[in-house]
């Protein structure tokens, strides 16, 4: 990294550097979070995944929406971006009902006011899959909003436009983890604008911007989280209450963490079909 980069902010797991008026950088650690709370235990090469995968979904996504990707540095975690304005607003495709959405659903049938059908349950493919935007909130927890809501924040045009891109998008990365025994259950996305140009911008695909499970134990009606359900299952053991500080997670539990992102590289972006 330069010498002369401004750190701008810290997100949970990630760094944020100014390198000039133009460009940031956008750095993923080792660390990892579960129940929104940090461990401190990094999970070696983590960072490097998550970064390596957006880097290869930028690259597969671009011809669908431009993104704010210049290059993947030789540390393999660090994202060199083009710094532009962010719109207000963040949008998550479904795929899936499950989560907030699976909350919202059982409360009003509908989520960020798409109407579903009736008797889906946890889990439920959802076809086509949805556009639930949220606004960003500075802190304590995103809130769900309708189309309509996102209409009057940023523009009706503005929003048909992310709706159609992230869709798109979102339907190839489905197809392509289901082809490779991962289910993307839903995944966020952030945009930003560059001289009138929607971008998108952060990091895309992730097992942190997304839930991916495994298409195996899908199958077989368990919604597991790829990346982080062995450190759930020994954390809900341990009696851990979800209130910081987060627990030391044992070497054994930190082993098999790393090698399901490791899994997860290698299903996604590895050679074959
Ligand atoms: C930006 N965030 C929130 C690191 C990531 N291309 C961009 N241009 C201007 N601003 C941003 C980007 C990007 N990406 C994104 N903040 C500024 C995501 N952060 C949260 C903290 O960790």
């Amino acid at each position: 990294m330069s010498d002369t980069a401004t750190h701008l902010g810290s997100g949970k797991v990630r760094e944020l550097y100014a390198l000039d008026d133009d460009r940031l950088l956008l750095v993923a650690s080792d660390r990892i979070s579960t129940f929104d709370v940090v461990h401190p235990t990094p999970i070696p090469d983590k960072g490097r995944v998550l970064t390596g995968l957006s880097a290869f979904w930028f690259a597969r996504t671009k011809d669908i929406v431009p993104n704010h990707l210049i290059a993947l540095h030789d540390d393999g975690r660090s994202l060199e971006c083009r710094r532009l304005e962010m719109l207000p607003v963040e949008v998550v495709v479904r795929g899936y009902l499950t989560g907030s959405g699976w909350k919202e659903y059982q409360r009003n049938g509908a989520v960020c006011g798409v109407a579903l059908p009736q008797g889906l349950r946890d889990g439920s493919r959802l076809e086509p899959a949805i556009f639930t935007p949220a606004t960003k909130e500075d802190q304590g927890h995103d809130e769900n909003i309708t189309f309509d809501d996102m209409c009057r924040r940023v523009g009706a045009d503005t929003s048909q436009a992310l709706r159609h891109r992230s869709l798109a998008i979102y339907d190839e990365a489905r197809a392509r983890a289901w082809e490779r025994g991962l289910v993307l259950a839903d995944t966020k996305f952030e945009f930003g604008r560059v001289d009138g140009v929607l971008t998108l911008i952060d990091e895309i695909l992730s097992p942190d911007s997304s839930r991916y499970w495994g298409r195996e134990e899908y199958e077989a009606g368990r919604l597991e989280s790829f990346d982080k359900q062995f450190a759930r299952d020994w954390l809900d053991r341990s009696g851990w209450n979800h209130e910081p500080p987060a627990p030391a997670l044992p070497d054994e539990v930190i082993a098999r963490t790393r090698e399901r992102y490791l899994e997860a590289m290698r299903r996604l972006t590895g050679a074959g079909a």
